[in-house]
């Protein structure tokens, strides 16, 4: 069973990922207006990722026999000045995201919640993978730089990137 702490922390982050899924999608959206096809598409799949990550939440307090409960959902940022400014504003959010995740770790060990502790092992893992790749893209807007046809291959580059 879950403790009302422990509880309102994964409702929480229920929100969260449904709001991380806006962003990406609304981000898709800067992309493709502004002629980047390959962020676009890379971000539209990976706001499909962030509802997955939602629903494995959502689904988790519901088998614990608690309420899952879907709460306003923030409006995503909606412009950028340029495509380093958006990877930015990515990473900086996934970092936020990992500190969240750390939180309610922390709290699952403290109460000896060793299930939800376990459950969350998977975010533990992913988070390290979603700031390793959004680290990366970064470091190749770093070497490619983006004038001239450098936003041509960045853009190239991301669009090729296979979100699991
Ligand atoms: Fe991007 O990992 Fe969920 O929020």
């Amino acid at each position: 069973m879950l403790s009302e702490n422990l509880l309102n922390k994964l409702n929480t982050q229920v929100t969260l990922e449904f709001y991380s899924s806006n962003l990406y999608l609304q981000m898709s959206a800067w992309c493709d207006y502004k002629g980047l096809p390959g962020s676009a598409k890379f971000f539209k799949e990976h706001a499909k990722e962030e509802m997955s990550h939602m629903q494995k939440i959502f689904d988790y307090i519901q088998d614990t026999g608690a309420l899952a409960i879907i709460d306003a959902i923030e409006k995503p940022e909606i412009d950028f000045s340029d495509l380093k400014n958006l990877y930015t504003t990515t990473y900086n959010h996934e970092k936020m995201i990992t500190k969240q995740i750390n939180e309610i770790v922390d709290i699952a060990l403290n109460e000896k919640d060793y299930s939800t502790f376990n459950f969350l092992q998977w975010y533990v893992s992913e988070q390290h993978e979603e700031e390793k790749l959004f680290k990366s893209i970064l470091d190749k807007i770093e070497i490619i730089g983006l004038d001239g046809r450098g936003l041509f291959m960045v853009d190239k580059e991301i669009g090729n990137i296979v979100i699991r």
